[in-house]
C-alpha cells in the first residue's frame, strides 16, 4: 500500500493573474503528483467557500496564503504515513473541515488536497488519471466552446456569459478542428465588420454588441463560412447566467438594456430556440427562481438541455430538490464548487439515476491543471465545456482529450 510520505502547497497563479492553491504530494514510492485548483467570477450563492486571504494591499485581497497556512499547518500534520485511499481522505477533510461549505479550511485548500490524492491513487496503481478513475468504459465528450464572451466574463454590453459553439463529429480531433476553423472565421468576419476581436477570461471573443441576436447571427454566419451546417454538425448553447442580470429588487432581468418579467424572458428564450440550432441553456434564470425554472422546464425540457450550474452547484442536495422540483434536465459539474472528489462522483451518480445529462466545467479562472478533462473520459460524462480555442490553460484541456483519443484509439 503506498503511503503519503508529505506535501507542499504554494500560491501560484490562475489565468486571471489572481492567486490559486497549488499542492504537491510526495509518495513513499518515490513518485510525486502536482495538483492545482481553478476559481470562478459568476459564483453560485451556495457554493462552498473559496478562502481569500481579504488583506487588500496584497493581490486586492485575492491572496490564499490562509488556504496554503491551512494545508501545511492543519491538513499535513494529519496525512503524512495515511495511506492512499481517495473515499478515506475526502472523509477525513470534511470531518476536519466540520463546516457545511468548507468555510474553516477553504474549498480551494481541501480540493487541492482530495484532487492530488486522486492522481496520486492513479499513479501508484501505474495508470493514468482518466483510466484511474473509470469502470472500463470511457467516453470522448462533446465539447461546448465558448467562443463569444459577455456577461461577467467581459465588459462588453452583452448580456448573456457564453455562448457556444457544440460540434458534434465522430470523434474528438474532428471537433476540435471544427471548433479551431469556425473560432477564426469568426474572428475574420468580425475583423471585416470593423469589430473588436479581443477577448474575455475564457478566450472568446467580446465585442461590443448591441443584442443577443447579433452574437447569434456572427456565429451562425461563421459555422456555415467554415464549411459546417449549424443545425446538423454544429449547434449553439447558451450560458445565460441569470443570476448576473437578474434585479432582485425589482424581481424582474436586464436583458439587451430592456427591463423585462421572468414571463417575457421565458418568451424570448422560446423566440431564440425557434430561430437558432440551440441545443442547451444554462442557468436560464435566477438561481432561486423554482417556479419559473420549473415552467420552463416543462415547455423545452424534451427539446433542449436546460442546465442548472449556479443553482445546483455540484451539490448533490441541491440537485434532488431540483429533481423534486423538475427545474432542468442536466447539470453542471465543477469540482470546486463541492470541494472533494468523492462529493463530486456522488452527484454524478444521483444525475446519472436520474437521467440527467452531465457536463464536466472548468472555471473563467483555469489553472494549466488538465483534471476535467481526464475526468470527462473516463467517468463517461458526455459534454465539456471548457473555454474558447484560443489561451493556453484552456487548450490544455482540448489536447489533453486528444491525447487520450489517440490513446484509446490505438
Ligand atoms: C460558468 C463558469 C464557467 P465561472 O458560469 O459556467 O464557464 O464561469 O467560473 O465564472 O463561474
Ligand atoms: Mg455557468
Amino acid at each position: 500500500m503506498t503511503k503519503i510520505q508529505d506535501i507542499k502547497a504554494r500560491e501560484i497563479l490562475d489565468s486571471r493573474g489572481n492567486p490559486t492553491v497549488e499542492v504537491e504530494l510526495f509518495l513513499d514510492n518515490m513518485r510525486k503528483v502536482t495538483a492545482s485548483v481553478p476559481s470562478g467570477a459568476s459564483v453560485g450563492n451556495k457554493e462552498a467557500l473559496e478562502l481569500r486571504d481579504n488583506v487588500f494591499n496584497r493581490y486586492h485581497g485575492m491572496g490564499v496564503q490562509k488556504a496554503v497556512k491551512n494545508i501545511m499547518d492543519i491538513i499535513r500534520p494529519n496525512i503524512i504515513g495515511m495511506e492512499l485511499n481517495q473515499l478515506h481522505m475526502d472523509k477525513f477533510l470534511l470531518s476536519l473541515d466540520k463546516t457545511a461549505n468548507k468555510s474553516n479550511l477553504g474549498a480551494n485548500a481541501i480540493l487541492a488536497v482530495s484532487l492530488a490524492n486522486l492522481k496520486a491513487c492513479a499513479i501508484s496503481e501505474n495508470k493514468k488519471l482518466f483510466q484511474y478513475v473509470s469502470d472500463g468504459k470511457y467516453t470522448l465528450p462533446i465539447p461546448m466552446m465558448n467562443i463569444l464572451n459577455g456577461g461577467a466574463h467581459a465588459n462588453n454590453g452583452v448580456t448573456f456569459q457564453e455562448f457556444m459553439i457544440v460540434p458534434v463529429m465522430n470523434t474528438f480531433k474532428e471537433r476540435l478542428r471544427a471548433g479551431s476553423e469556425i473560432f477564426h472565421t469568426l474572428k475574420n468576419i468580425l475583423k471585416a465588420n470593423g469589430i473588436s476581436t479581443a477577448v474575455g477570461d475564457e478566450g472568446g471573443f467580446a465585442p461590443k454588441l448591441a443584442n443577443t441576436s447579433i452574437a447569434l447571427d456572427l456565429i451562425v454566419k461563421a459555422i456555415n463560412e467554415s464549411g459546417y451546417q449549424a443545425g446538423e454538425n454544429v449547434y449553439i448553447a447558451i450560458d445565460a447566467a441569470a443570476n448576473s442580470f437578474y434585479l432582485k429588487d425589482e424581481n424582474k432581468y436586464l436583458l439587451d438594456n430592456h427591463k423585462i418579467d421572468a414571463s417575457d424572458l421565458i418568451n424570448y428564450y422560446l423566440t431564440l430556440i425557434n430561430e437558432y440550432p440551440i441545443i442547451s441553456i444554462e442557468d436560464p434564470f435566477y438561481e432561486e427562481d423554482f417556479k419559473t425554472l420549473n415552467e420552463f422546464t416543462s415547455l423545452v425540457g424534451n427539446k433542449i438541455m436546460i442546465v442548472g450550474d449556479d443553482y445546483f452547484v455540484t451539490n448533490k442536495n441541491y440537485l434532488q430538490k431540483g429533481i423534486r422540483y423538475n427545474c432542468a434536465n442536466a447539470i453542471l459539474l465543477k469540482a470546486n464548487q463541492i470541494g472533494t472528489i468523492t462529493e463530486m462522483i456522488e452527484t454524478i451518480s444521483v444525475a446519472r439515476k436520474n437521467n440527467y445529462k452531465m457536463i464536466i466545467s472548468h472555471r473563467s479562472g483555469e489553472t494549466e491543471d488538465t483534471f476535467i478533462s481526464d475526468l470527462a473520459v473516463g467517468l463517461n460524462i458526455p459534454y465539456i465545456k471548457t473555454g474558447s480555442l484560443c489561451r493556453g490553460e484552456r487548450i490544455a484541456k482540448y489536447n489533453q482529450l486528444l491525447r487520450i483519443e489517440e490513446e484509446l484509439t490505438k
